[in-house]
């Protein structure tokens, strides 16, 4: 489909047809979209219709080709259209797309995750994250008979009402950590804490004893940007959590199969009490999964008592890109070659900032990363938030006239997918260059 040459080189971008479907699209969609941060609010202009994609390339909907970093927020480690899970889900489809019943597919791709996963000895599929973080909290509730919840401020555990307290992503981007029409009553129950601090863990443990049904976070925050535990923080929760008879819940709906095969509890060494995941296990098709020790899930029904269900949960084109995604991510060598051109293209994007002047801090792990424009060091949300939006804004737009499609937030992830090879790496740092002195002279005024 693309030649490298195709990139976007020279501004300004063709965008008529997007504009014209944008203005069609808002006679029907809030905003045009389907999802907030799709608006490209936060970096300015309108939203680019995307028409078709091809391993690490977009086109858009006036032809328009850029290296895509957004890989749908997350699903697309294999990059777009890959043959192999094309294929699967043309078989599944063909021999029909939903069924409302059990099929071998569901069992093949929860075989997948629990041979991934060790913590995980039971699994159920729903068809979102924001479905499994629900689900799962529910059933920890249930599990200690206990009524709070602690999360981390930045951290975004989908749209649940309980837990649009303090979340990352688009309420962070939006500027609306908290979002009306959510009752005082539900969030009273979630403590939203700093990230990385475990004195205030700590200190809530003590000031609610006997009360906290769970701790939920993302292992690797990925929705203030990208900000990895601090040594000891992971561990320190998982002693404090057991000393407290609290269930440890991560949400590695952005970091499973993403950080490694096994995601952040493998990479780090913890062990959960529950899991929840989403984005790569579908493929690319809708799904999510929360999962956890035999004793915990077996409350779930038809098992036990705590309700949960989905028409769609587990559906058979998803569970088919699915499992195809994590045989192709299981072979030798995947994770080592993302985490080599992830490694250069993090060091390239810092370098670029550093040659131009422009203080940055950057924040990784694995195939997932992000450029803050501060100079303070980040490891919460509070210190993420000093980042200048305007400058990142910027430079998104400068990637973007030079065909390099970022996501549109300073507070969300750069994902690098296997597709990604040393030309689109090669192509995007020489963008970052050519951007950083873009933001670098704006900022020192007119010359
Ligand atoms: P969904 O309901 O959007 O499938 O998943 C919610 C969710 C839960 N947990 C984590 C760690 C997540 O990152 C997400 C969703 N991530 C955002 C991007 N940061 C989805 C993008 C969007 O909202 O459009």
């Amino acid at each position: 489909m693309t030649e490298m040459s195709d990139i976007q080189t020279a501004p300004p971008l063709r965008t008529e047809r997007s504009a014209q479907l944008f203005a069609e699209a808002q006679r029907y969609l809030p905003g045009g979209v389907n999802s907030p941060v799709r608006a490209f609010k936060a970096v300015g202009g309108q939203p680019l219709f995307i028409a078709r994609g091809e391993g690490a390339i977009i086109e858009d909907a006036d032809g328009n080709h850029f290296i895509d970093y957004v890989g749908s927020w997350g699903p697309l480690i294999l990059g777009h259209a890959h043959p192999e899970v094309v294929a699967a889900v043309q078989a599944a489809a063909a021999r029909g797309t939903t069924y409302g019943a059990p099929t071998e597919l569901e069992t093949e791709l929860a075989r997948l995750i629990v041979d991934a996963f060790p913590a995980m000895e039971l699994v159920r599929f729903v068809s979102s994250g924001t479905e499994a973080a629900m689900s799962a909290l529910r059933l920890a509730r249930a599990f200690t008979g206990r009524p709070l919840i602690v999360k981390f401020d930045g951290c975004y555990h989908g749209h649940s009402d309980f837990l649009l307290v303090k979340a990352g992503s688009g309420p962070l981007t939006l500027g609306a950590p908290d979002s009306p029409g959510v009752p005082a009553a539900v969030t009273a129950q979630t403590l939203s804490l700093p990230f990385n601090d475990l004195d205030a863990v700590s200190q809530a443990f003590e000031r609610h004893p006997g009360q906290i049904a769970a701790v939920v976070l993302e292992p690797v925050a990925g929705n203030m940007g990208v900000v990895p535990p601090v040594a000891g923080f992971l561990t320190g929760l998982r002693e404090l959590t057991r000393r407290h008879g609290a269930l440890l819940v991560f949400d590695e709906v952005m970091t499973g199969f993403r950080v490694a095969y096994g995601g952040a509890q493998v990479l780090y060494d913890i062990e959960p009490d529950l899991t929840c995941l989403s984005k790569i296990i579908g493929g690319g098709l809708p799904a999510g999964a929360y999962g956890g020790r035999r004793e915990i899930m077996q409350l779930i029904a038809p098992l036990g008592p705590v309700y949960q269900a989905g028409t769609l949960s587990g559906n058979p084109l998803a569970m088919a890109a699915g499992a195809t995604t994590l045989r192709l991510l299981g072979r030798p060598g995947v994770y080592e070659r993302l985490e080599a051109s992830s490694a250069r293209l993090h060091e390239g994007l810092l370098a670029a900032a550093r040659v131009a002047g422009v203080p940055v801090q950057g924040g990784r792990a694995g195939s997932m990363m992000t450029l803050f424009f501060t100079d303070r060091p980040v490891t919460d949300y509070e210190s993420a938030r000093t980042s200048d939006t305007a400058r990142f804004a910027r430079f998104h737009r400068a990637m973007l006239e030079q065909g390099i499609y970022l996501p549109p937030s300073q507070f969300e992830a750069i994902f690098v997918s296997t597709a990604h090879g040393e030309a689109e790496i090669d192509r995007t740092i020489a963008a970052a260059h050519a951007a950083m002195r873009v933001v670098a002279g704006e900022a020192n005024g007119p010359a």
